[in-house]
């Protein structure tokens, strides 16, 4: 899978996508990440890319004239699944969402900055507008980490226990069970009996159990859904 992003800020997505998973996915050849900058297709001595606001107001906008020379460019060089753009006013992303578009090849990604982009690239050139929850960044850029992110750890073959993307938080509308390691009793509070016992369908209950507690109580809307309500 290759994501391809088209930012004016490329250093702020170096090291996100740079280890851990990301790197790992990078390395057995499963994920290519490719930064662009916006600058180098913006126009004279200073490669301007944003502009004032038509109508007056404060914040600068994305010129569309550079946008489109960068998209353009890359759209004539392959098939793209989606021409994403990362916006407070988008569809907030959620895991139902990111498995759809780890099934994708292409995933072209534009990063919102300033008060936004022009909204005639909207129109021309976007397929699907992302946000990443109901809260301001600075940028669209570390939204477009996060996407590369969610989608890149599901590609199969990147996560090493192919079985533990299943069990994550919300794959099922669910919140994950509580975990526990070595030693199995620190300062005086010990590791729940049950996963100590080595009887594995009465660790599956429980974890389901604990699952099911913490949805409820965290999270009523994901436990409504759940339980089909
Ligand atoms: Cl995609 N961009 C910005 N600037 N803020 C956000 C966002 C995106 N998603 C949530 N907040």
């Amino acid at each position: 899978m290759r994501f391809d992003l088209v930012t004016v800020l490329p250093e702020l997505l170096e090291s996100p996508l740079n280890h851990s998973i990301m790197q790992r996915a990078k390395d057995r050849g499963l994920l290519e990440v490719h930064l662009h900058n916006l600058r180098d297709y913006g126009a004279g001595k200073h490669k301007q890319v944003d502009d004032y606001a038509f109508g007056g107001g404060a914040g600068m906008v994305m010129k569309p004239e550079p946008i489109a020379a960068c998209l353009e460019q890359l759209l004539g060089e392959r098939q793209y699944d989606e021409v994403i753009y990362t916006t407070p006013d988008g569809v907030v992303l959620n895991q139902g969402l990111c498995n759809q578009m780890s099934l994708k090849e292409n995933i072209l990604v534009l990063c919102g900055h300033y008060k936004g982009i022009d909204e005639r690239i909207r129109e021309t050139f976007i397929t699907l507008e992302i946000s990443i929850g109901d809260y301001v960044l600075s940028g669209g850029e570390l939204a477009a980490a996060v996407l590369v992110d969610t989608v890149g750890r599901l590609i199969p073959g990147v996560l090493n226990d192919e079985t533990s993307a299943l069990f994550d938080s919300f794959q099922d509308d669910l919140l994950a069970p509580p975990v526990y390691t070595r030693p199995a009793v620190w300062r005086n509070l010990p590791v729940p009996e049950v996963l100590l016992s080595g009887n594995d369908k009465m660790i599956q209950d429980w974890r389901h159990e604990k699952s099911l507690e913490r949805t409820r109580e965290r999270r009523p809307d994901l436990y409504g859904k759940f339980m089909g309500e």
